[in-house]
This record gives structure tokens, sequence and C-alpha cells, in this order.
């Protein structure tokens, strides 16, 4: 068999690389930096993924007081940890592989700030909701590193933070229909991993370099992402000495419009200002916020 032939049997209608992004640095919240793909101006939206941020903050930097609606966030820790506080009363620690998956529905205020000294990094992800979820209670999901399902075979690991690989599923319940895959790459490793064939689907390179999508492309490095086409799954090669590390995340999109101001991501603009004004009024789920600050 031709290596022409054997590639064609992996997948009927492979995924390509369509669009490659460096995640540049730049400041948010009180004096973090973060690499942020998805959202930046070049790539403002890929349905339903709104934002992704690899983000490195040192106390007493961190993202302080501030709201959320209309949408998930998903906070994957890579190193150090992460302590969040939020005006219900809920609190926790996660640590590096921990993973919070929030919904933060009608309304969240929350911190996210370093628990630990040196620098904490991670992955913060936000996956829009489907208008009929975008005022559903907020709601946590909480995965420790040791709880998150691993599948490996022939130098490849990967951990299942959402969806399924290799045969494993995660139990985490996405509102939003959602493929969150942690893959590592030993050296001279290759993997074929299948994707919904409508999703959107991208990758976020983490660490080394690797070839993805055709056999022949350029091996891209650490901190870009990698919008793929439509198709049914991605061929991923490690031809370098060093491990390779990536996210392939993808969805269902919502094909819906998407009204923006900040932290709230609604469906059109009269949505938006209500918002604004439930906010300033303390009202529609942000009721607690009148006479709270985090600690
Ligand atoms: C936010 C600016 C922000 N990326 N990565 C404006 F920085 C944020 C925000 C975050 C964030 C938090 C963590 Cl823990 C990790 C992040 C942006 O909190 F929500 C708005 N509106
Ligand atoms: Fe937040």
């Amino acid at each position: 068999m031709s290596s022409a032939s054997h590639e064609a049997s992996v997948f009927q209608n492979p995924r390509f690389v369509v669009k490659n992004i460096l995640a540049g640095r730049q400041s948010e919240g009180d004096g973090a930096v973060v690499r942020r793909s998805i959202g930046r101006p070049e790539l403002k939206y890929l349905d339903p993924f709104l934002i992704l941020d690899e983000f490195y903050v040192s106390a007493p930097a961190g993202f302080p007081d501030h709201p959320h609606r209309g949408f998930e966030t998903v906070t994957y820790m890579l190193q150090g940890a992460f302590t969040h506080q939020d005006f219900a009363g809920h609190e926790g620690t996660i640590r590096a592989g921990d993973v919070q998956w929030m919904t933060a529905g009608r309304g969240i205020i929350h911190s996210e700030m370093p628990a630990g000294e040196g620098l904490q990094t991670g992955l913060q992800l936000w996956i829009n909701l489907s208008s009929k979820d975008k005022m559903v209670e907020p709601n946590y999901q909480e995965l420790l590193s040791n709880d998150i399902k691993r599948a490996g075979i022939d130098g490849v690991q990967v951990k299942i933070i959402a969806g399924e690989s290799m045969g494993v599923k995660s139990p985490v319940y996405t509102r939003t229909p959602t493929m969150f895959l942690d893959f590592t790459l030993q050296s001279k490793a290759e993997v074929h991993q299948k994707i919904p064939e409508s999703w959107n689907a991208f990758v976020y390179i983490i660490e080394g370099e690797g070839v993805f999508g055709s056999l022949n492309s350029s091996p891209v490095p650490a901190h870009h992402v990698l919008v793929l086409s439509p198709g049914d799954g991605l061929s991923v090669w490690n031809k370098s000495s060093k491990a390779l590390r990536f996210a392939l995340i993808g969805g269902e999109p919502l094909n819906e419009p998407v009204a923006r101001y900040g932290p709230f991501v609604m469906n059109t603009e009269e949505e938006i200002d209500q918002t604004i004004q439930d906010y300033q009024h303390c009202e529609n789920g942000f009721e607690m916020a009148k006479f709270w600050k985090s600690q």
C-alpha cells in the first residue's frame, strides 16, 4: 500500500489547518498576562468558542471580582494553583491538572486569584451557551487531576476533559456539545483522532512542535492556534525529538447571533442592555452582588 492510500484510509474526510496564528502576550485582569488565541482580533469568534487564554500569573496579580453571564468558563491548570470565590459562597482551589467547568448562566460574580508562590499557568476557555441556556442557574463541575480519565497507546497519552477519545468518555456535562482533549505525543509518535464532522475545531499547542493535518506540512511550535477545516478527524505527527503537548478542542456551532459586552454574552443588544441594568441594580441573578466582596 502506498503511503498516500494509507493516509486516505484513516479518515474519509480528514481535517486540515486553514488558519495558523501565534497567540501573542497581552495584559488582562489586574497585572495578569495572557496569550489569547480565540478572541483575538484576527479570530474574534469560533462558534461556540469566545476566548481561549493561556494565562501566566504571579501574586499579587490576578482576576479580582468580576461578573459573567450567558456562557461557560473552563479553567484547566497547567502549573501552580488558583483559588476562586463567588458571590454565592462557592469557593475552591484547583491545582495543576485540575479542571473547573463553570456554567455562569444567568450570573456569577467571582474572583480568580493565584493560590501559591511563583508563576501559575493554565488555560481558560469561554464556551458560548445557546439562547435557551443563557439564563440557567449557575453550576460548577470540578474535576481533580486524579479523576480525569486517561487513555494511551504507542507513545500517545490523552487526558479526556470533555468528550471521548480511544473509547474513554469524560463525565463532564456539556450544555453546548464540546470536546476538550489534552494530548501528549512522545518523539516519533502519531495520533488520528475522530471529530464530529460538522463541529468547529481547533488545536492549541502547549509545548514542543507538531505536524498537523497533512504529513508534509511544516511543524508548528508552541503558543500557536490552528483552526481546522470541516471533516471527520485530525491526524498529528511528532517528527521532533521532544514531547509534543496540545489541546484539541471542538464544539457544535450554535449558529445564533452574538451580542457581547466584555463578560456578558447574549443574542441581542436589548439583552445586553438588560444585563447591564440587572448587574447595576443587583437583579435577575445578580441579587447576591449587593453586599459581596471577595476576601
Ligand atoms: C474577564 C478581562 C479578564 N482570561 N484567564 C475582562 F481578564 C477577564 C478574566 C479572564 C481570565 C481569568 C482566568 Cl482565571 C484565566 C482569563 C480572562 O477574568 F472576565 C473580563 N471580563
Ligand atoms: Fe471569571
